[in-house]
């Protein structure tokens, strides 16, 4: 596949149609009806909760938020994929991916609520923290893979990225040494054709950014990444190189940002209506459950159904997290080392300063 696929070639690796009809059954993952129904189950939840936090965003109850909203075949593919030994190494995009390694909803909102605890993954093996500072993350991943090739280790590492984040040094630096050490890390590139106002074509002047692998003596290719079924066969195969010892893989997922980049952002302000419309046709969930209609195992009623339990759900976790005890200030200080060096003790200090300055200014007033 890697051979054909090559990103010299110039072709997108794509399995099913924007109507949802298999292009060549010969492409088809190893995927059963009922697991295919359950990965859009599980999309059709990320969806829903990724609506649903921006909804209480605006109504001041979170802070600012990066939605997922239209990449969520990219999260869903890897969610069934993705093992218990294996490593989630996510950018800040993958939310279905990080439900499915056993992040809950509750900790994501905590996360966006600016707890420490939101990044304690409590119940969820092998999970990184969200990563904000673009593309560091993948050093993280090539060392993780180093780790598991060194010990002889049976696992895997899921790394991604966005398009943006390949112009960082971090992304080649991490490419570079994952192919020199022929580590086992397949790194997601989640193209949605943005780095916030910023087109791919004026970040990069390579033809794609599944090409870049070819510099580093990876291999790599292009895939649908609103095309549940050809992201999943593209890592399926990427997951039988690895195993052979020898990867890496380089996967760019092309995909669409439907929402905004974040909740601060305005998206209006730098693209057209007609761009939204043409990706609105690819869009991954419709064309999944396209295919599951057409096969009998999927309804309209059943999506209204489901929609409204899973609202129910979410709601249920967003407003437990919004009762979590208020946090402290000197969470702000205390996660970053083992032992807290005397520049972060100052810092703390000078806070805690302000505070008995503030609550004194407060008691002072109100006794006026
Ligand atoms: C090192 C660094 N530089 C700049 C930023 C500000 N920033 C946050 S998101 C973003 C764009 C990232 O674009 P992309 O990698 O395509 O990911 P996307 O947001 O589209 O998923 C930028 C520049 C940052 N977080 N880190
Ligand atoms: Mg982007």
């Amino acid at each position: 596949m890697f051979n054909e696929y090559n990103p010299i070639n110039k072709i997108m690796f794509q399995v099913i149609d924007n109507q949802g009809k298999v292009i060549d059954s010969k492409l088809m993952p190893n995927i059963s009806d009922e697991r295919a129904l359950k990965a859009y189950k599980d999309m059709l939840f990320a969806r829903t909760a990724d609506l649903q936090i921006v909804n209480y965003q605006r109504q001041g109850r979170i802070y600012t938020y990066p939605p997922n909203y239209g990449q969520e075949a990219i999260s869903g593919a890897t969610a069934t994929i993705i093992e218990e030994k294996d490593w989630l190494v996510p950018a800040f995009r993958e939310m279905g991916a990080m439900l499915a390694k056993g992040v809950s909803l509750k900790e994501l909102f905590l996360l966006f609520m600016g707890y420490e605890e939101g990044n304690a993954f409590k119940n969820a093996n092998k999970v990184l923290p969200i990563s904000v500072p673009i593309a560091s993350q993948l050093l993280h991943a090539t060392g993780i893979g180093y780790e598991i090739k060194y010990n002889k280790k049976n696992e895997l590492v899921y790394a991604f990225v966005g398009d943006g984040g390949t112009s960082e040094g971090d992304f080649h630096e991490a490419v570079n040494f994952a192919g020199v050490w022929k580590v086992p890390v397949i790194f997601i590139i989640q193209n949605n054709q943005y780095g916030i106002s910023t087109p791919t074509r004026i970040q990069t002047a390579s033809e794609s950014l599944a090409i870049k692998a070819i510099a580093y003596g990876v291999k790599g290719i292009q895939v649908d990444g609103n095309d549940y079924f050809a992201m999943l066969r593209a890592l399926e195969e990427a997951k039988k190189v690895c195993e052979r010892g020898e990867g890496p893989i380089l996967i760019e997922a092309v995909t669409y940002r439907k929402g905004a980049h974040t909740t601060s952002d305005d998206p209006t302000k730098y693209r057209t209506k007609e761009e939204e419309e043409a990706w609105d046709k690819k869009d991954p969930l419709r064309r999944l459950s396209q295919y599951l209609k057409d096969k009998d195992l999927w309804s309209d009623d059943q999506e209204e159904k489901i929609v409204e339990q899973y609202k129910k759900e979410v709601d249920r976790q967003f407003i437990e997290a919004e009762n979590f005890p208020e946090y402290k200030p000197e969470d702000i200080f205390k996660y970053m080392y083992a032992e807290m060096p005397q520049e972060l003790k100052d810092q703390e200090h000078s806070l805690m300063e302000f505070y008995r300055w503030k609550n004194e200014k407060v008691s002072q007033t109100s006794k006026k």
